[in-house]
């Protein structure tokens, strides 16, 4: 892009068309060489704009060269260039000139208009969803230049690949649309970032507007795609990457990433709607025990609370919560709880009269605090957005870690509401400016998880353990996420491949879904083979709903037992895998469990694989998703890949099929990798974890083992105390593994860095 008239340096291009854009101006801004911002700006000189996925106030560190040229500015980065027409229309292409974006007008302009009678009455017979407001102030509309693959958009339900599909955010506690018909379905969960992937190409587009917004990936029109706003300001990054990891590392460098989870936070979690008594839940803990089936944690769903009082606990059933927790703590176990935001009205329940008083709850429009119903009946909600109700939620919190509580499940945060929804004018006033709840909603579950975060670090100085069900981008720095009620149906456990892809494509990569399904009963098939599938799941928990037959892993028979102690060995087993992934992530937002485009960006035939994931780039699991099925075809990338369950070495490139009876989960593992595995353990208690095998899976089986491919691979381990924040000041380990011959005591182990005193007792090795 050489242009004689460079005027200047700058980091970001204002314009202004006052035709098109009445009271407000463009803002580029390169704040990177690689993401660039387009931001309508009101001509109004309070405003001011504070992201709510963003911590940091964000600075524009990149620099544009701009140039005009007629009515066209050219603004040029060290890997992009911009060109903003006189229509506000935008282009951007790449150092060598290639277009990577492109706005457009959309062929088929408006989706079809109703009246407001009309759309009343397609509600009444349940055909239009709640969450349609088509009423945009801002869409843009962009070209689909070839055969672009759609990544991400958080927790939607479909294909792992978006094209075609359209979708709305705005956080819901609707579990309806949990099917593959994604036409104006809202989840739990916003999260509007998705990724546009193609041969040449690949790139981010992250929407930062907590109002409703609209993504159409090529649904009305197949030759571009689009997304709406319906309030506030039009505010999106152009993630510029080499590749979809990179894209990755960009938007995670601006919304933040998972920090180090606890280790025991990687074991099994075992939960119920609900474990209704101090006993029963030790009668659980026993089962593990006596059955053999490691365990880390179990959750106590709202039940445990007195009349559903957040912070508080029936005493009837549950004597003493302290004590309970210690008795499992000698298990290995930990007490995960579930906290819910909205607070019982009721005068003398201290948590709603401390709210009162310090005026923590959000108002309705005439002033007065805000009332709808959920468990507790009647019932206000904390208003977030205010530091000080933060701080308050925060410090409530020590009720529950000074009962030995490990974890906090935050539940209902969409808001959810049992007497019709929020209405738009509810008030948050909590930061000083009163926002109201249309653009507050999708961020509610976001900053409650900041509180439960915060105050999980002040009162227990470990890494905070929470999980929620809504959030907003950039909640993977507090939390940890699940899925919602999902179904104990074959359609769900299908889903939940690309459902917890396109998490971790959306910075979200510690995420599970309810094991065994949440709703309806499963059989010992579905949940033999829902384990199986979820096998290296980050969040691994089982949880099922209240009229639901029992799905702990004894409820069934001797076999499924045994399948079911299998698969939950198995993640055991590659746990300090697992954790190395988590270090890598945090340091890059590269997820855990990735699609394999992610690591075989040129396979075509890969773009849309739904049923197979790679866990880190090593293994690849291609689970048995169909009832009755005892094979399938298996798509395996360019390569050596060693099957798990025979050793037998396959030639990649290719389709194999691959008989899977009940018992075995397709798993193979690519030629040349190193991992780093646990012995047979029982939970993931420090004693349980000081010993360490390295398991060496060379492409070449024969004794010619030194061969170019296997020479040259090593493996990076972490080593901390899996518990608090002293890695941070250098507390922790990386050894560098590597070996030097086909034999076990070939192994060579160096210490890269030595911060944390606590080596392992013990290292072994096996080649596989
Ligand atoms: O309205 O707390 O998604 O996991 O067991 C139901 C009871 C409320 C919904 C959660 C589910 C939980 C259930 N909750």
């Amino acid at each position: 892009m050489k242009n004689k008239h460079i005027k200047q340096s700058m980091p970001s291009v204002i314009v202004r068309n006052e035709e098109l854009l009445e009271n407000a101006s463009l803002k580029i801004e390169a704040i990177t060489d690689n993401i660039i911002r387009i931001h309508t700006i009101p001509n109004d000189k309070d405003y001011s704009y504070v992201s709510f996925a963003l911590d940091d106030s964000l600075e524009a560190k990149g620099q544009f060269s701009v140039s005009q040229y007629n009515s066209t500015i050219t603004a040029t980065t060290d890997s992009i260039t911009v060109k903003i027409k006189e229509t506000l229309e935008i282009d951007i292409y790449d150092k060598d000139g290639n277009l990577l974006c492109a706005d457009c007008k959309p062929a088929r302009q408006e989706i079809d208009k109703y009246t407001q009678a009309e759309i009343e009455q397609l509600k009444q017979e349940g055909h239009m969803p709640d969450t349609l407001d088509t009423s945009f102030k801002y869409k843009v509309t962009k070209r689909i230049i070839g055969n672009e693959a759609f990544y991400g958009l958080g927790d939607k339900t479909g294909f792992l690949n978006k094209r075609g599909y359209e979708y709305i955010m705005w956080n819901s506690d609707n579990p309806e649309p949990h099917v593959e018909n994604t036409t104006f379905s809202a989840l739990y969960k916003s999260v509007p970032f998705f990724i546009v992937h193609h041969e040449n190409c690949t790139y981010g587009i992250f929407l930062d507007n907590t109002y409703k917004t609209y993504f159409d990936l090529g649904c009305l029109d197949a030759g571009s795609y689009s997304f709406a706003v319906t309030n506030g300001e039009l505010n999106y990054y152009f993630i510029y990457g080499k590749n979809i990891k990179e894209v990755i590392k960009g938007y995670t460098s601006l919304t933040g990433r998972s920090p180090l989870p606890q280790l025991w936070t990687l074991g099994y979690h075992q939960s119920r709607w609900s474990y209704m008594s101090d006993e029963e839940v030790l009668e659980v803990a026993n089962n593990f025990e006596n059955y053999n089936v490691p365990c880390d944690a179990i959750h106590l769903d709202i039940d445990y609370m007195d009349q559903f009082k957040v912070f508080t606990s029936d005493k009837e059933r549950f004597s003493d919560l302290k004590q309970l927790s210690s008795k499992l703590d000698e298990r290995g176990i930990k007490l995960v709880t579930i906290i819910d935001p909205g607070v019982k009205a009721q005068d003398g329940y201290y948590i709603y009269d401390e709210g009162i008083a310090g005026n923590h709850f959000a108002k309705a429009k005439d002033g007065s605090v805000y009332h709808n119903a959920v468990w507790p009946g009647d019932a206000v909600f904390p208003d977030f957005t205010s530091f000080d109700t933060r701080s308050w939620w925060a410090d409530k919190t020590k009720y529950l870690t000074d009962n030995g509580i490990s974890g906090i499940w935050n539940d209902m945060n969409e808001p959810a509401s049992f007497n019709g929804p929020f209405p738009d004018d509810v008030v948050f006033a909590g930061d000083g400016k009163a926002r109201l709840h249309n653009e507050i909603h999708n961020v509610y579950g976001h900053l409650m998880s900041k509180a439960t975060y915060d105050g999980l670090k002040k009162n227990s100085q470990k890494r905070p353990f929470v999980i929620t069900r809504a959030c907003y981008s950039g909640s993977q720095k507090y939390t940890t996420v699940w899925t919602g009620d999902n179904q104990s149906i074959w359609t769900h456990l299908k889903l939940a491949i690309p459902q917890l892809l396109n998490l971790g494509l959306s910075g979200l990569p510690f995420a599970g879904v309810d094991i065994g399904g949440f709703g309806a009963n499963t059989t010992p098939e579905l949940l033999s083979r829902w384990i199986e599938a979820c096998c290296f799941s980050p969040l691994f928990r089982n949880h099922s709903a209240k009229l639901t037959r029992r799905q702990e892993p004894w409820a069934f028979d001797e076999a499924t037992l045994n399948i079911y102690r299998k698969y939950v060995k198995l993640h055991y087993k590659f746990i300090p895998y697992l954790y190395d992934l988590c270090y890598e992530e945090s340091l890059t937002g590269i997820p855990i469990l990735r699609p394999l485009v992610m690591e075989y960006e040129n396979d075509k035939n890969v773009i849309n694989c739904n049923d197979e994931y790679l866990v880190g780039s090593s293994i690849l699991v291609a689970p048995i998703t169909d009832q009755g099925a005892v094979a399938r075809s298996v798509y395996l990338p360019q390569g050596i890949w060693i099957d798990y369950n025979s050793g037998k070495r396959i030639k990649g490139g290719r389709y194999i099929l691959y008989k899977a009876p009940i018992d075995v989960c397709p798993i193979f593992i690519k030629g040349g990798s190193i991992l780093p595995v646990y012995p047979d353990i029982p939970n993931l208690s420090h004693e349980n974890t000081q010993r360490l095998i390295v398991e060496f899976y060379p492409s070449d089986d024969t004794e010619n083992f030194n061969n170019k491919t296997n020479k040259s691979c090593y493996y990076m381990h972490y080593q901390d105390n899996g518990t608090d924040f002293k890695y941070q000041a250098g507390e922790y380990n990386l050894y560098k593994f590597s070996f030097s011959s086909n034999r076990p005591n070939g192994l060579k182990a160096e210490l890269t860095k030595n911060g944390y005193k606590n080596k392992y007792k013990h290292i072994s090795a096996v080649i596989k």
